[in-house]
């Protein structure tokens, strides 16, 4: 499962930056879908900056921020990212950094440094529900087989043919076979479209077995209340 999850949040992450390439009518929104909280996701949340590295260092701990910015970060991340303030990354940055780890936090120490100050930091952390909120799932679909060039369950095709079922813009898909139910990403094929902005496509062209299997999708949405 955390497999499948990791596929699902990937996707989430394709479908911000190629909004672009929708094309697909406006509908009316569905009624609301009960919200899942599936445990394997992870979400990021915003970028924190509390210190500079003017004094011992730059000082960006879990324990601080939290008490600065309350409710903004899970009790218990279960990852960090830091950056400098121009983004470069720590490895890029260069500095010697004291810690950098989702339980302390971020500490680059003035004093580790040979012959300068520490750049300034932001972090990050990243949570799991139900502090990243949930996702409401649209049923399952699978309006297309493999027999001709391949297994085709595009969003623009199961919106036009679903009216009113899904709404815009999912953040999320789910692709598994059909027969066993196996996440996609298990089951070695290639595939040439797999994200929730314009769906999943696989072409039996692209298999060494000359033909696909069969696949059902599903979109997600963040839970609204
Ligand atoms: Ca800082
Ligand atoms: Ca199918």
């Amino acid at each position: 499962m955390l497999k499948l999850f990791t596929v699902v949040i990937v996707a989430g992450l394709i479908a911000g930056s190629h909004q672009q390439l929708r094309k697909v009518p406006t509908l009316i929104k569905p009624v609301a879908l009960p919200c899942d909280y599936p445990t394997h996701i992870q979400c990021w949340t915003d970028w924190f900056d509390r210190d500079d590295p003017s004094g011992t260092g730059d000082w960006e701990t879990l324990s601080n921020l939290q008490t600065q910015y309350p409710g903004k970060i899970c009790p218990k991340p279960v990852d960090i990212e830091a950056k400098t303030l121009s983004g470069l990354s720590v490895a890029a940055a260069g500095d010697v950094i004291y810690k950098n780890d989702p339980t302390v936090g971020f500490i680059c120490k003035k004093a580790d440094q040979p012959s300068k100050m520490c750049n300034d930091y932001k972090v990050r952390f990243s949570c799991h529900p139900p502090f990243c909120g949930g996702i409401c799932w649209s049923k399952w679909y699978d309006r297309d087989d493999p027999s001709g060039t391949g297994d085709w369950e595009l969003l623009t095709n199961l919106m036009a043919e679903n009216p009113g079922e899904i709404s815009d813009n999912p953040m999320y898909i789910e692709v598994v076979t059909r027969d066993t139910l196996t996440p996609a990403i298990s089951t070695q094929e290639t595939f040439h479209i797999f994200n929730p902005t314009q769906g999943f496509v696989c072409r039996n062209e692209d298999q060494k077995s000359g033909t696909c299997r069969d696949y059902k999708v599903r979109f997600g949405f963040p839970c609204v209340h």
